[in-house]
């Protein structure tokens, strides 16, 4: 066997170590039995997630889509030149495309993408190397390391521009957004860029549906954690005895998702050494998805060490695209 192959093997073997200790970890919490959203994205669940990009129901995608055409030119011609760029998570390119083509009319660019996902990362090359005067350079780390990365290669003078869209910051729990946001300005210098993507609060009804949409793609995205524990941790999850939930958590103004257990029922989780008993209705909590307001976002920005330099929204759905530099 190869040095390579067998060093594959030892990593792979330490992601399934993780996986199964965070999946223990969590199902044996006291009161709430959780699993970290992390794990929502194999390639099953990220094939899934595309889809829920394209339903009615779900505005967001959309929604950034449509004020990054709009603004991109002027969001661009904001920020201090030379200018490198940070994107944390890859996404598809599409919206990304407008931001780097809005640039390299009046420079060329090096594009840093930073994911955990080496596949995600290579659609995103293949995706975006038509684009003139723009050099990608990826890095397969966790964000604030692959981060730390990229701000220690910058040539003096240059300025950072990290791009954090699609309101994945609202999957923080809690604290732990602001945390991350305070723990991600610690990496840039006075006056580098962050572009902000964030879902804003809107009606409980439209909510629901965006999370819990009538085809059952979103349900199929959740129950899909369960059939990777199956898969990767073989656990024998009945997957027909767990039901999809989208509610709205007044208290924290994020939309939860959970999966309900339909049934008194025990699952086995062998690479994890644990059995775990579920009562009926009681659920899994797999996901938060925080939802902000304008004030919310000023404070956040203060808060972390950024003031909020200019804010576009789309009114249509509720979504802002916020420009914050770095005090
Ligand atoms: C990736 N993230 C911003 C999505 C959201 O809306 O919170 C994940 C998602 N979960 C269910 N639908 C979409």
């Amino acid at each position: 066997m190869s040095k390579t192959s067998t060093q594959a093997q030892i990593t792979r073997a330490s992601l399934v170590r993780q996986f199964a200790l965070e999946v223990s970890g969590g199902l044996t919490k006291p009161w709430q039995k959780e699993l970290p959203s992390k794990y929502l994205y194999d390639p099953v669940g990220s094939a899934l997630f595309e889809v829920i990009c394209a339903l009615p129901e779900y505005g967001l995608t959309r929604a950034e889509e449509r004020l990054l055409q709009l603004h991109a030119r002027e969001i661009v011609d904001q920020l201090p030149r030379p200018v490198v760029v940070a994107e944390l998570g890859s996404g598809t390119g599409r919206k990304t495309r407008l931001l780097l083509e809005a640039l390299a009319r009046w420079q060329s660019t090096w594009y840093h993408p930073i994911e955990i996902s080496p596949a995600a990362l290579a659609v995103l090359r293949r995706e975006l190397r038509d684009i003139n005067s723009i050099s990608i350079v990826g890095f397969e780390r966790e964000y604030l390391d692959g981060l730390r990365e990229v701000a220690a290669r910058r040539a003096p003078g240059e300025h950072l521009l990290v791009l954090f869209l699609g309101s994945t910051i609202g999957n923080f729990d809690g604290a732990a957004g602001s945390d991350f946001l305070r723990q991600l300005r610690q990496i840039l210098q006075p006056g580098d860029s962050l572009l902000l993507g964030t879902d804003m609060l809107k009606p409980v009804p439209t909510l629901i549906s965006a999370y819990d949409d009538p085809v059952g793609v979103t349900a199929a995205f959740n129950l899909n954690l369960l059939a990777r524990i199956n898969r990767e941790l073989g656990a024998d999850f009945k997957l027909p005895q767990f039901k999809h939930l989208a509610v709205f958590n007044e208290e924290t103004r994020s939309i939860e998702m959970h999966l309900r257990s339909c049934s008194r029922q025990k699952v086995t989780i062998p690479e994890a050494s644990i059995s775990i008993q579920f009562e009926k209705n009681e659920t899994i909590w797999t996901e938060s998805s925080h939802k902000y307001s304008p004030e919310e976002l000023i404070s956040l920005a203060r808060h972390s060490g950024f003031h909020c330099q200019e804010q576009w929204m789309d009114q249509s759905w509720g979504f802002a695209e916020n420009l914050w530099i770095a005090e």
